[in-house]
């Protein structure tokens, strides 16, 4: 390869060598460079030899065998390393060059990395890149955010390589300002962590209650893909129940219950925490794999506690129904409140993300890819200001017409003490989320009484505060902390 090439890449690990020879596909010359660089010399020779790319051995090289305006991206691990790249590539750098970070990286640092590059006459984006090793091969959904003038520069790239869908929409479009784009992908992790939640417990559901074997779990799944269940995470579940090890037995159940994460789900409940939205679906399937992990203590509980006998004698094939009833709606609420928080970011930095187009991002090379996205799409563009995704008539009907079985499964899940953390936490939130009246008048009075924090009444206009001397012995100065 001799003449200057379209892009450059650092990080040969499984995302970064991937993505170099799905752009190269598209007809892309690409120039790469990773930090221990024997993975440079191998992959040169490996996957991408006889192919456009070029092996570089320093940042100073690879920014030197660029096109102008320069285009670096990053597909190295999250954090430290991020940042320590962009101050190694700032010095070789042009006016009106571009800094791309396509890791996992927290929003927050992608609002400060886009001001410090920006200040230094550079622009940023921070891109989102979902669909793992596949999806960056064959075609990822992709959503970059940062420095708005970087995006004509990058958008043919871009969207050739990312995932298409209806004959050829690229999943890849400009979400916005700063951290927009991965704060977009969080929520897409976040979401990613209840989909999964929800099918494990559908899975321990389908053993442990109704005694189903693995071929029929399989089968169930398999058949749950071709309805409105229809999903990425539902048709590799199938896949993966249908599994043997070497000796004939389900590989699944040879794997240790304990599960990793990386950080993107716990990220995405914090900044619900920070911004008071109610994400209780995506919190309670972070919380599962925190719990999942005290594999001791679970161990030693299991030996205190009797857990109560699983007593299911009513209809299989009903309650197999009823609990795809469940998993839709648990999925509905998951969605529901992703989008609850991504209005409320929206408006708290400023992005003015457009929600539809966010969707459709989503239908093609990614793990979240199911087919109700579009519909999230069609509630947008009939309401621009819907305030919440359960207000629109296609999700009101589908929520309505889950309930019942829902609650079915629910309640024979508790009474058999099989958990369903995540079943169960949204169909409380659904419950909380269309009641006129929740119990927090008590709560507020329980405040007032041991901290003076005043209350608002149902008899006086909203804003106007009172204070009751529940015991006789307060006084009547009030607490000024009403909200935090
Ligand atoms: P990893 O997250 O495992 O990172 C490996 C790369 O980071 C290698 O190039 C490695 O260089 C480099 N690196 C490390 Br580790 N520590 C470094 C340091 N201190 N300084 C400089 N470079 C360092 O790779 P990945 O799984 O391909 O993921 C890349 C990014 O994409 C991550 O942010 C990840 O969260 C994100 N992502 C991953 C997936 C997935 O399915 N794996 C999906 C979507 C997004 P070395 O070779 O010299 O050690």
């Amino acid at each position: 390869m001799n003449k200057l090439a379209d892009i450059g890449l650092i990080g040969l690990a499984v995302m970064g060598e991937n993505l170099v020879l799905n752009m190269e596909s598209k007809g892309f010359s690409v120039a790469v460079y990773n930090r221990s660089t024997d993975k440079v010399d191998k992959f040169i020779q490996g996957r991408g030899a006889g192919k456009n790319i070029k092996g570089t051995h320093s940042v100073k090289e690879l920014v030197a065998a660029l096109e102008k305006p320069r285009k670096v991206m990053m597909l190295v691990k999250a954090g430290d390393p991020v940042d320590s790249f962009i101050d190694q590539i700032i010095p070789h750098l042009e006016k009106g060059d571009i800094i791309i970070d396509g890791g996992n990286s927290n929003f927050t640092d992608t609002i400060r990395r886009t001001e410090y590059v920006e200040s230094k006459g550079f622009q940023f984006i921070g891109t989102g890149v979902s669909g793992g090793e596949i999806g960056a091969l064959r075609g990822p959904s992709m959503m970059p955010g940062g420095s708005k003038e970087a995006w004509p520069h990058v958008k043919e790239i871009f969207q050739s390589v990312s995932a298409k869908v209806d004959g050829g929409v690229p999943c890849c479009d400009w979400v916005g300002a700063d951290g927009a784009g991965h704060y977009v992908k969080m929520i897409h992790n976040g979401i990613e962590y209840g989909d999964m939640q929800i099918i494990t417990e559908a899975y321990q559901f389908m053993k442990d209650v109704l005694k189903m074997d693995y071929d029929e779990m399989h089968e169930t799944f398999k058949k749950w893909n071709t309805g409105e269940l229809d999903s990425y995470l539902i048709e590799i579940t199938a896949d993966i129940l249908a599994y043997k090890d070497e000796d004939g037995a389900p590989m699944v159940e040879k794997i240790l219950d304990t599960a990793g994460q990386k950080g993107t789900g716990k990220w995405t409940g914090i900044e619900a925490m920070h911004l008071g939205v109610p994400l209780t679906l995506i919190a309670e399937s972070v919380f599962s794999r925190f719990l999942s992990a005290q594999l001791d203590l679970r161990d030693q509980a299991s030996q205190v506690f009797q857990a109560p006998e699983i007593t299911f004698e009513g209809d299989k094939e009903e309650m197999l129904e009823n609990l795809k009833m469940a998993v839709y709606g648990a999925k509905l609420i998951s969605y529901a409140q992703g989008y609850n928080l991504l209005m409320e970011a929206s408006k708290e930095y400023n992005w003015d993300l457009k929600y539809g187009d966010i969707a459709l991002m989503w239908r093609g090379g990614c793990i979240i890819r199911s087919a109700f996205l579009g519909d999230i799409k069609k509630a947008f563009d009939k309401n621009p200001s819907l305030p919440h995704l359960l207000l629109d008539d296609f999700f009101k009907e589908k929520v309505q017409k889950a309930q019942p079985g829902w609650r079915k499964v629910c309640a024979v899940a508790v009474t058999n003490g099989i958990p369903v953390p995540s079943l169960s936490a949204s169909l409380a939130y659904f419950d909380g989320f269309r009641s006129k009246r929740l119990p927090a008048n008590l709560l507020q009075a329980q405040r007032d009484y041991f901290g003076a924090h005043t209350y608002e009444r149902t008899d006086r206009p909203r804003g106007e505060f009172f204070h009751t001397n529940w015991t006789g012995e307060g006084a009547d100065t009030v607490s000024t902390a009403y909200n935090s």
